[in-house]
């Protein structure tokens, strides 16, 4: 059962339960939850494997008993016949059908919120087909190995006890052994291969340091994911679906969506648990299609108030109608003049300029326009209800706690970066007394409104030892970073960075 799920994932992209029963519970966790999870497991990556390994062993702690029981079944219903006669096959059979089928019934039902998942690109509909015969296919396999080998092993249908079977039991039991070795070998296989491809290797990936870059390259964007292996995208199969309450429902192939006139827009992402200073956030120059040019033909009916967007691996989140229609609220298929990136949402994801990563929805399959007040699979978790970036800035150069050797007289040049989404920055400030005075730091790279700015200061030491570097910024409506340190649960982190160094002659 195991193997058939393994190959159905590997092949085709159908998610497998050891997926969608974290996709199920994620959400329902509280942020308080959810964080003392990844703590207590170290990690995002940790909790997932926690989550498969989990699933997996789940998997055995049904099945493994369900095969006792259908053993003792078969078994009883044998010992009350006449030797010779009928066998307890047809109760056997009944059991195993009943069981493999209210089993199915109990994970479609228990999953039912995540089963339009389909790693190779599926729309929700679909998907859902896709997911509900994989299982299917995958419990049917393993009743039918369950009966297969049981009557091998034990010897046509009748209880071994009184009738001689053709073969010898030694040579049985080395069939049944080899096929299952076999099998073993084939799962750990296709294990292996579903390893490499995890996301392990790269999510969590931060852009950050002295080397910082006005465009981000493509392979050193920082990565957010909540899956345990990306979806692999056949574009063939992919759709972007207009949904929910609108006159005229839509599906776009991908070819329709590079056919539509594009714009290419620089805008920066940024996590909602990005740390004051830290690396969860990252430019790109990214180019597609307007979302308001997909919205419009499917003519949304009135008191449409926001739209409930999902994606390939069962993502979803919202944007409110009237972000989702201005001009800078993007569908895009091209990150920095090459086609998008597998693990930033090929073959399309959503640009929402200023909305926190989590509202760029990648792999994105359907845009459902609704009238409640739908939650994402974050938002459910409490986080928000703003999910509008607040104004940030950082230290790219020096990094806290560096010891700096600087001669009589000369110059330090401190580096690094401010943001504040879609309101622009406007200038730049650094302190190097501890937030005591400030002055106006230089802006180097200054792109769109809605990206990140690049500033520098030359910063003369007087006197050797340690300082307190501190840098705000100014938006583009005059407003300035607020000094308030706060968490980023639930709504992003505020507060300066600060920063200590040493300066030493
Ligand atoms: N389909 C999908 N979209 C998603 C996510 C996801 O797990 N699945 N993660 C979100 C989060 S939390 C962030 S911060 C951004 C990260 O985008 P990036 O990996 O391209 O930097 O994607 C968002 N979009
Ligand atoms: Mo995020």
């Amino acid at each position: 059962m195991t193997m058939a799920m393994l190959a159905l994932r590997y092949g085709l992209g159908v998610a497998t339960p050891a997926e969608l029963v974290g996709d199920r519970l994620a959400p329902t966790l509280t942020i308080q939850e959810f964080f003392e999870l990844l703590s207590r497991y170290g990690g995002y990556n940790e909790l997932k494997q926690v989550g498969v390994t989990g699933v997996l062993a789940g998997q055995l702690a049904v099945g493994v008993p369900g095969g006792v029981l259908y053993a003792f079944i078969v078994r009883r219903r044998a010992r009350m016949r006449e030797p010779g006669g009928h066998s307890g096959g047809r109760q056997g059979l009944l059991f195993i059908v009943s069981f493999v089928g209210v089993l199915w019934l109990a994970t479609l039902i228990a999953l039912w919120s995540v089963l339009g998942t389909h790693y190779g690109g599926l729309p929700p509909g679909k998907a859902k087909l896709a997911t509900s015969l994989g299982l299917l296919i995958s419990y049917a396999t393993y009743g039918l190995v369950l009966v297969w080998a049981h009557r091998t092993f034990m010897g046509s249908h009748t209880a071994q006890m009184t009738v001689p079977a053709a073969h010898p039991i030694g040579r049985r039991a080395a069939l049944v052994g080899g096929l299952g070795a076999i099998a073993a070998i084939l799962t750990g296989d296709l294990m292996r291969r579903l390893y490499d491809m995890a996301t392990f290797s790269y999510d969590g990936l931060r852009y950050k340091g002295p080397d910082i870059q006005p465009i981000t390259p493509n392979d050193r964007f920082y990565v957010v994911s909540k899956n345990v292996i990306d979806p692999r995208i056949n574009p063939t199969l992919w759709r972007l679906e207009v949904t929910g309450l609108v006159e005229r429902p839509q599906a776009y192939r991908f070819e329709d969506l590079v056919a539509m006139p594009s714009v290419t827009q620089e805008t920066t992402l940024e996590c909602i648990s990005n740390e004051i200073g830290d690396g969860l956030m990252s430019n790109a120059l990214w180019k597609g299609v307007p979302m308001r040019q997909l919205l419009e033909p499917a003519a949304p009916r009135s008191g449409v108030t926001e739209i409930l967007l999902h994606a390939a691996d069962g993502y979803t989140d919202t944007i409110p109608l009237e972000k989702a229609m201005d001009p800078t609220t993007l569908v895009v298929y091209e990150m920095n003049g090459e086609p998008l990136p597998e693990r930033h949402g090929y073959p399309a994801r959503v640009v929402a300029p200023g909305l926190f990563g989590k509202n760029n929805v990648k792999w994105v399959t359907r845009i459902e326009l609704v009238n409640t007040d739908a939650k994402g699979f974050y938002e459910q978790q409490g986080w928000g209800p703003s999910f509008v970036v607040p104004t940030t800035s950082r230290f790219d150069d020096p990094a806290h706690g560096q010891t700096l050797h600087v001669s009589e007289g000369t110059a330090v040049l401190l580096k690094g970066i401010a943001y504040a989404g879609a309101r622009g920055v406007n200038g730049v400030e650094v302190s190097i007394d501890n937030a005591q005075t400030w002055r106006t730091a230089h802006i180097d790279y200054k792109g769109a409104p809605m990206a990140w700015v690049l500033w520098s200061y030359e910063w003369r030491p007087t006197q050797p030892g340690a300082s307190v570097l501190v840098v705000r910024a100014t938006d583009g409506t005059g407003t300035l970073q607020t000094a308030m340190d706060r968490s980023f649960a639930p709504e992003g982190a505020t507060g300066y960075h600060y920063i200590t160094v040493r300066v030493e002659a």
